[in-house]
């Protein structure tokens, strides 16, 4: 027998002198090396608008967007505390901009998202050029892009911060720096990357260069019309409901290389399909309300229940199953890692037969 105490004690001690030199025995964790199945290390969390909202403003009293560079309440996930991740790839966070401050301009490596959930009429500006956020709006900042924010409206504004910080640190990649001056220098109209590549065309000697998206806001009011025509042309996908996902139209990819962002309509009392893939995810509720059960088995039983309504967050992991249900018609936005689990031939879908 090799589980003898003796073969036990031998073997520890083994493992002490290796130890010594850096060394370990793969035989004692291989199994979670080389798992059958994804096992991700993380919980489903949720965090109700209404809970988070009253620290969002409490925060714009305690330091000034201009302070803080970017005054933001970050979604960690309850069991990677510390470490600023909502998934092990995924930052999300929530910012605040209250009327008349500027988040002044930077860039980094690290690629941003901004999903708008409450107010409207500040700006971003990317690459020279400024956008009008508002609710709904899906706005990119590029790798390597300067950005600055500014809210000129009289109301605050609050929007999703999606950001691919823990896969940038996972490659020790990271580079940053501030701009000379708080405003970026705008050097395009309103309007000018939309006008040229949004729709379906594309000026006529575009080279595809970089992998971001050259268009930077894909604005609500046209995904809620393709979302509202699909729903009227056809029966939702069962596990789905109607979905989208937003697209760079110079290369077919993700707008943001190492991030997929999605939008998907739930029709009024639809219960979808139990479904899961291998990217975790961080949801944003746009409109509507409803209940998405996380982790449960296959026949729709266990895991944890989340009931969300407008402006709520929640996280669903790596592998783990959601069946959404909504009595109203309810609208979700999504981003994952899909595009970079994908590229390496790693995404994965069980769409339980459906
Ligand atoms: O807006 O540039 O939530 O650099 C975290 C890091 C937002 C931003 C975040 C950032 C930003």
């Amino acid at each position: 027998m090799t589980t003898t105490s003796t073969g036990n004690n031998a073997r520890r001690d083994f493992y002490e002198r290796i130890g010594a030199l850096s060394m370990a025995p793969l035989w004692e964790s291989m199994h979670q090396l080389v798992p059958p199945a994804p096992m991700p290390g993380y919980v489903a969390a949720h965090w109700s608008y209404e809970a988070v909202r009253p620290f969002l403003m409490e925060s714009g009293g305690l330091i000034t967007a201009k302070e803080a560079i970017r005054r933001v309440l970050i979604l960690e996930n309850p069991s990677l505390r510390g470490t600023a991740c909502a998934t092990p790839t995924l930052y999300a966070g929530l910012q605040l901009i209250l009327p008349g401050e500027v988040a002044p301009s930077h860039r980094h490596t690290q690629s941003a998202l901004r999903f708008i959930v409450e107010g409207e009429g500040a700006y971003t500006a990317v690459a020279g050029e400024r956008t009008i956020m508002r609710e709904g709006d899906f706005v990119i900042t590029p790798s390597w892009t300067w950005h600055d924010h500014g809210n000129e409206s009289s109301q605050p504004m609050v929007w999703l911060d999606g950001l691919d910080i823990p896969i940038v640190r996972m490659f020790n990649a990271g580079f940053a720096e501030n701009g000379a001056e708080d405003e970026q220098e705008v050097t395009r109209p309103e309007g000018d990357s939309d006008a040229r590549y949004a729709s379906g065309l594309l000026p006529v000697d575009h080279k595809p260069g970089r992998a971001a998206s050259p268009i930077f806001n894909y604005p609500y009011a046209r995904t809620r019309e393709a979302l509202a025509r699909m729903a009227k042309a056809g029966a939702p996908d069962p596990c789905h409901g109607h979905k989208l996902r937003y697209v760079n139209p110079a290369n077919g990819g993700a707008p943001i290389p190492t991030m997929g962002t999605f939008m998907q309509l739930l029709p009024a009392g639809f219960a979808s399909a139990p479904y899961r893939s291998t990217d975790g995810q961080v949801f944003s509720v746009v409109e509507g309300s409803g209940e998405t059960r996380i982790g449960g088995d296959a026949a729709g039983k266990g895991g944890t229940v989340v009931q969300w309504r407008k402006r709520d967050h929640f996280v669903v992991p790596s592998w783990a199953r959601v069946e959404h249900r909504v009595e109203g018609e309810a609208v979700l936005f999504s981003f994952s890692d899909r595009p970079i689990q994908e590229r390496l031939d790693l995404w994965r879908e069980d769409r339980g037969g459906k």
